[in-house]
Formats: C-alpha cells, structure tokens, sequence
C-alpha cells in the first residue's frame, strides 16, 4: 500500500514540514505563575510531541494586556523568551518543527488579569458575555473599553516586538490568532466592532486590523514564517458576525496578498460541530487563498487522509488527539488505537494529564 499523502512532506511557506500532520494550538493553562514562563514541564510536552509535521504553539500572550486567563505563557519578557528557547531547543533537536501562536484576547479578560486592574481593551465596549478563568474559578468577562484610535499602533507594535521575540527563542514562525473572538476576531466581526472610524463599520474597515497586523507581524520576520488562523464561522466567546461570507472573504483576499507560511481555519463551530449555516462554505473561502491551506476541527484519520488525498487540505490540525497521544503521527500511520483524553487535565495543574500520556510502544511495554 503506499503512504497516504498525509504522512508526505510538505513545504509550507519557509517551513519544511517532515508530514502534514499539525499539533493544533491548545490552551493548557500550566506557564510558571509568577511570570507567565513556560518551565521544564513545557519542554517535555512539546518534545514528546516532536513528530508531528508542525507544532503550534498554545496561544501565548504578546503584552500583558493581552492576557485573558490565569497560567497562560507569553512571549513578552526575558524570563519567557528564555523558556521557550529551551522548548525550540528540544523539538528541533527531535528534528520537530515548531511555531508559537501569538495571541491578544481583547475583551476576553478580566479585570483581576490585567495590568494594575485596568478595564480589558477591545474595539467597542461591549462586554463579551463569555466566561475566562481567573486562577481560582470561571467568572464573567469584564466590560472592555474601546481601544483609542492613537492606541492602535502601540498594540502594532507589541505584535511586531513579539514576532522578534519569537525569533530571538528559536521558533520556526509564528501563527497569528485571529480567530475564536478574541482581539482581531474581534475587529472582524461586526455584532463586536461598531466603531466609527477607519476600524470598523465596511468590511474593508473591519479587515484593516487584521491587515496591519500581518503587515507588522511581516515586517519583523519573513511572511513565509507567518501563518494565519481564523474561525469564520464560530461564535467561540459569543462572537458574532452578521454576513461572515462578505468578512471572511474580503478579509482572505487581503491574506493572499503577502505570501504567508499558511492560512488555518477552524471549520465549524471551535471544537463543536462542522456544520454550516446555508450559503456559507468552507470550500468557497478556501478557494480565495492561493498558498498552503491547513484544515482543523474535528478531523479523524479517514477524514484527513482523505483530505489531503483529494487536495481539500493541504495540512490538517489536531488539537484533543494530541494531547492524550504524544505519537500521534505513528499511530495514524500504523492505523493504531488512540488514547481518550481526560477532560479534567485539560486546563491547569502539572505534569497529569500533560507530560505522563505513553506512546503506543511503551503501552504496550507496560
Ligand atoms: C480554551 C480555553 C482557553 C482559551 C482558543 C485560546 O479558543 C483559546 C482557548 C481555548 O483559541
């Protein structure tokens, strides 16, 4: 039989891929509390998962206003530029790639994670009405405030600086979050943008924040090391759009115009169901981006070998699978049994349910 395209290299942008299988960016909420580092548990995670084509990267915070949930790291300060070097250090020498997902959770916050107790930034200020964890239970999003239009370079910048900080630790590139209603999702997304300036209001207005970021992200690292995650069609932190067919394609052309590592899109509702409301398509969207297409939500081996078989993906991201089996890629490819993860682990704690999930040979050794 021969090798289902899935498990053949891929080059994506400036990233040579070994397979197509991606480790999807997954909050588990364990960075070192007192400064938002990852630490040595960190770099036993991501190197146990190594064989994947590519890693990205839990969502990691730019600034510390762009924080939105207890124990989640950032790419901000020395202390975590030096932990994640460790992290690069260890999946390069498995002979992984890795990229870090830089992430802004605008209005998704709370106030007690902010810095000095401030009011979240976002594009309006209109409370989320979804739920963040603050270190000791879920509690409300805070009412954010509207970003001023002077601030939005600052924010530019804390991007730019943490793609220079994402190459100073030894990454492969970056992904840009732009999906899931945080900040860019966001400024998309017109039921959470209603400005009145150059930022909101048309498609094109709306698109502009997304625009500026990649051009920043682009300026401080090459587009080919920049990939882009969007989630067009999920109300993720009750996030709404009112026409996302006219959003998401405006806002894939202006994507398709600088040469990017990939375009990633959450299919469906985030980590719920793949189904579609009438006349929106994933395939029509897909359509409009010329380079590397990785595909994610909810995807199985049949589903993903059939995938890249047939050209409808070019990689394909698994995010719960991973978790629970660090050999995934091995698995999939021998047609083996998947571990379940245990659900209770996901967010928080130590090495359980993180760092102690066997591969298949050592199950079986056991
Ligand atoms: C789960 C829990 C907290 C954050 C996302 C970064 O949905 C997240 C996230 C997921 O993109």
């Amino acid at each position: 039989m021969t090798l289902p395209k899935l498990f053949t290299p891929l080059k994506a942008g400036s990233l040579e891929l070994s397979n197509r299988v991606v480790m999807a960016p997954l909050t588990r909420n364990r960075a070192r509390p007192e400064d938002d580092a990852p630490y040595d548990i960190h770099v036993d995670y991501y190197a146990q998962r190594a064989s994947a084509g590519l890693i990205i990267t839990e969502g990691s915070q730019i600034s510390p206003e762009g924080k939105g949930y207890a124990w989640t790291p950032g790419i901000h300060s020395e202390a975590q530029v030096a932990g994640w070097k460790k992290v690069t250090d260890a999946v390069h020498a498995k002979g992984g790639r890795i990229v870090i997902q830089i992430w802004h959770v605008g209005r998704v916050s709370h106030v007690s994670l902010q810095p000095g107790g401030q009011a979240p930034v976002a594009p309006s200020a209109l409370a989320a009405e979804s739920r963040t964890f603050d270190g000791n239970g879920f509690v409300p999003t805070s009412e954010p405030r509207a970003l001023a239009l002077d601030e939005i370079p600052r924010v530019l910048e804390d991007y730019r600086q943490a793609t220079r900080n994402a190459r100073a630790a030894g990454f492969d590139g970056v992904e840009i979050h732009a999906a899931n209603g945080y900040l860019i999702d966001q400024f998309l997304k017109d039921g959470a943008n209603k400005r009145t300036d150059a930022y909101g209001g048309s498609v094109e207005n709306r698109v502009r924040f997304l625009d500026e970021v990649v051009a920043a992200v682009s300026e401080a690292w090459e587009p080919g090391r920049v990939g882009v995650r969007l989630s067009p069609f999920s109300n993720a932190n009750a996030i709404t759009d009112s026409d996302p067919m006219a959003t998401f394609s405006a806002a894939i052309d202006r994507l398709d115009t600088y040469g990017l590592a990939y375009l990633h899109l959450v299919e469906g509702q985030t980590g719920g169901p793949r189904d579609l409301a009438e006349g929106n398509s994933i395939e029509a969207l897909r359509a409009r981006f010329s380079g590397v297409y990785m595909a994610n939500n909810g995807y199985d081996r049949e589903m993903a070998i059939e995938a890249v078989e047939h050209g409808a993906a070019d990689l394909v991201a698994f995010g719960k699978p991973f978790i629970s089996n660090p050999d995934l890629v091995e698995r999939l490819k021998a047609d083996a049994p998947l571990a379940t993860p245990d659900q209770e682990t996901f967010y928080g704690g130590g090495t359980k349910g993180y760092t102690d999930y066997p591969t298949l040979a050592e199950s079986q050794a056991a």
